[in-house]
């Protein structure tokens, strides 16, 4: 395997033993008590874990807790552990990520304006390297950064009360915090007013991530990352949930009628997304994922930015495919796109192709 300095660092892709070293060094005194298991026990596992069958990293986008219902302000609690994993980043290629909870984006975390939110970090004891998280939606230095900050195997905390709604990225902000975020580790927080969000029948989970690998866009087998493209801001790679084949395989699906809401964020770390549905309007649109402003209305494309989030509303009123993309659209050639299933009777008062059979064998992505 290639190694690659990062200057002042560690390396970035090393074979185990080399990584496990200068991991000890670079993490300094939480390792040094006992740097000569942790070296000989993450040789092991690295060793194992480039070897192991990628596993499966998508975040379902239907995998969110529902409405909190009307309850005054508790405590609650999120439970995150930092995982590094070698996952399908698309058909026949596999990925190193660096996770919370196995899974991109990490949970969605759901609480109440005022809930007293205690926030327990495990970094697993397989990892290589130091693992934190910065909620958006804290008041407090780093948004918890430091006071998460684990080495392999350590547990940490702290706790916050949510003062202002809204939907919230999270991140780990470790140096070099960029590569973390690359490798996916990035979720979302929202933070429901008082009186909640207007019901809807379907609500979906959306980040949009980009890979930066050493080989190219399509290669086949396990890809390293690249430090020079991630520098550069050159990816290889852009994804919805985890993979490239994430939405695609696992399409939102909702009925003729219903209302559908998607919770969008961008984990980046360094591309800002021009959020679009072919084929929708956005009914209402939250712009910066503020919910106490009120929401834009009848918008085509949502601008969001890396760190930022947005939320959308709209009705399906005629069945079909509709496609998830960033309106930059030379990214649904490095993998960007989603699938909504709108399923249900034809509505030809909105919408009436006049020969449907010639559009059925179309190959338009449209
Ligand atoms: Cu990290």
């Amino acid at each position: 395997m290639k190694t690659l300095k990062i200057p002042g660092r560690r390396p970035l892709l090393a074979t185990a033993a080399v990584v496990a070293l200068a991991g000890a060094a670079w993490l300094g005194a939480p390792l040094a008590a006992n740097a000569g298991d942790k070296v000989a026990a993450a040789t092991t596992h690295a060793h194992a874990a480039t070897e192991a069958a990628p596993v499966s990293v998508v975040r379902l986008p239907t995998d969110l807790p529902g409405p909190i219902g009307k309850r005054g302000p508790q405590r609650v609690k999120v439970d995150l552990e930092t995982v590094e994993v070698t996952g399908e980043l698309a058909d026949g290629t596999s990925y190193h990520y660096w996770t919370f909870n196995k899974k991109v984006p990490g949970p969605f975390v759901r609480v109440r304006v005022g809930d007293t939110v205690e926030v327990k970090l495990k970094n697993h004891d397989d990892s290589m390297v130091m693992h934190n998280v910065d909620f958006h939606a804290v008041t407090g230095p780093g948004g918890g950064a430091k006071a998460t900050e684990a080495a392999p195997g350590e547990t940490r905390g702290f706790e916050f009360k949510a003062l202002n709604p809204g939907l919230y990225v999270y991140h780990c902000a470790t140096p070099m915090v960029a590569q973390h975020i690359a490798n996916g580790m990035y979720g979302m927080i929202l933070v429901e007013p008082e009186d909640g969000l207007p019901k809807v029948d379907h609500e979906f989970y959306v980040m949009q991530g980009e890979i930066y690998t050493e080989q190219a866009f399509g290669t086949k087998g396990l890809v390293e990352e690249s430090y020079d493209k991630l520098i550069s801001e050159r990816p290889e790679y852009f994804i919805f949930n985890g993979s490239t084949e994430a939405l695609k395989k696992n399409p939102l699906k909702a009925k003729v009628g219903e209302t559908v809401r998607v919770y969008f964020g961008v984990g980046g770390p360094n591309y800002t997304s021009s959020f679009h549905v072919i084929g929708e309007i956005f009914d209402k649109a939250y712009n910066m994922g503020s919910l106490t402003t009120d929401p834009l209305k009848d918008v085509q494309t949502i601008t969001t930015p890396p760190g930022g989030a947005s939320v959308v509303d709209f009705k399906v009123e005629v069945p079909g495919n509709y496609v998830l993309v960033d309106h930059a659209l030379s990214r649904v050639e490095r993998g960007l796109a989603g699938i909504l299933q709108v399923e249900g009777p034809e509505n030809p008062t909105i919408f009436k192709d006049h020969n449907p059979e010639k559009s059925a064998m179309s190959t338009s992505g449209h």
